[in-house]
């Protein structure tokens, strides 16, 4: 209850923060786009951890003008780093499922390429399997009307839900982001990497971009290299940090 109070004035007393993690192209080794996480820096107590306040978040319904600040920050600051790189940097959002169900979520979303001026196409919706516990047709319904704004969609955590083979078929998506429990014994664990060499397949042959998540040491990274994956994320890259403590397209992947 505490937290909670707390949560609903986080919001106008700027306590909250994104954190931005780059996303590697595993042949150029340039950062293609970044993902925003969302951080709450409690007066008392400290970094409160997603997985602590995005539930509670959700269970109000505070996701939702969270959500949109979270949206519009991150798209004010893709605006920023494609001007400094000199080049397209794209940006991912999470959308939780109680922000895809909002009607306005599709207003929202056209409100801030509007005024930010970030081209949809560098936009990408992060949502999750369990997008897909709501109405099926309704969910797929709200993501088509989501890409008709020119913004793209991509699954989250793929391969951790119930049935992520039967969703792939339905959900409007670009892109695959391969959950990182199957990342982490990649190196070692054969079944491991048949897996994750069938995700990466797959995603090939349904004309989808592929990001292998989690990714934290080098012999992780070059089985990825040799399974043709095309973008990597992951601490052995870099950290969620906040804006400032990023150079745009100048990381050093060597
Ligand atoms: O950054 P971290 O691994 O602690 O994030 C934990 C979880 O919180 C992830 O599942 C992530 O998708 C979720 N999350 C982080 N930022 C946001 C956000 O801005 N909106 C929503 N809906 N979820 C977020
Ligand atoms: O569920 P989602 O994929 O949105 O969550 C991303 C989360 O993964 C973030 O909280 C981020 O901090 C975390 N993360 C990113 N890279 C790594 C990594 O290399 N290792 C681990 N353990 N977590 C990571
Ligand atoms: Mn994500
Ligand atoms: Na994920």
């Amino acid at each position: 209850a505490d937290l909670l109070e707390g949560l609903s004035a986080a919001l106008a007393e700027q306590q909250l923060v994104v954190h931005y993690q780059p996303v590697i192209s595993m042949s150029t080794g340039e950062v293609t786009s970044y993902e925003a996480l969302l951080r709450w820096r409690h007066p008392e107590r400290g970094l409160v951890p997603p997985v602590e306040f995005i539930p509670l978040a959700e269970d109000t319904g505070l996701i939702v003008p969270i959500g949109a600040w979270v949206l519009r920050e991150a798209a004010r600051q893709a605006v920023a780093w494609s001007a400094a790189a000199g080049r397209p940097i794209g940006m991912a959002v999470n959308l939780s499922p109680r922000q895809l169900a909002d009607d306005d979520v599709v207003a929202t979303v056209a409100a801030v390429l509007d005024e930010t001026g970030l081209p949809p196409v560098q936009l990408t919706l992060e949502v999750t399997e369990s997008v897909m516990v709501q109405d099926v047709d309704r969910v797929v319904d709200r993501l088509r009307t989501l890409r008709t704004l020119g913004v793209r969609i991509a699954i989250d955590d793929f391969g951790t839900g119930y049935s992520s083979l039967s969703y792939l078929r339905r959900l409007p998506a670009d892109t695959i982001k391969i959950d990182r429990s199957f990342v982490i014994d990649l190196a070692q664990d054969g079944a491991s990497r048949t897996l994750v060499s069938s995700i990466i397949e797959l995603a090939r042959s349904l004309q989808l971009d592929v990001v292998a998540e989690g990714v934290e040491d080098a012999a992780q990274r070059s089985v990825l290299q040799s399974l043709q994956c095309s973008h990597a994320q992951g601490f052995l890259f870099a950290r969620p940090q906040p804006a400032e403590a990023q150079l745009p397209g100048q990381l050093d992947t060597a």
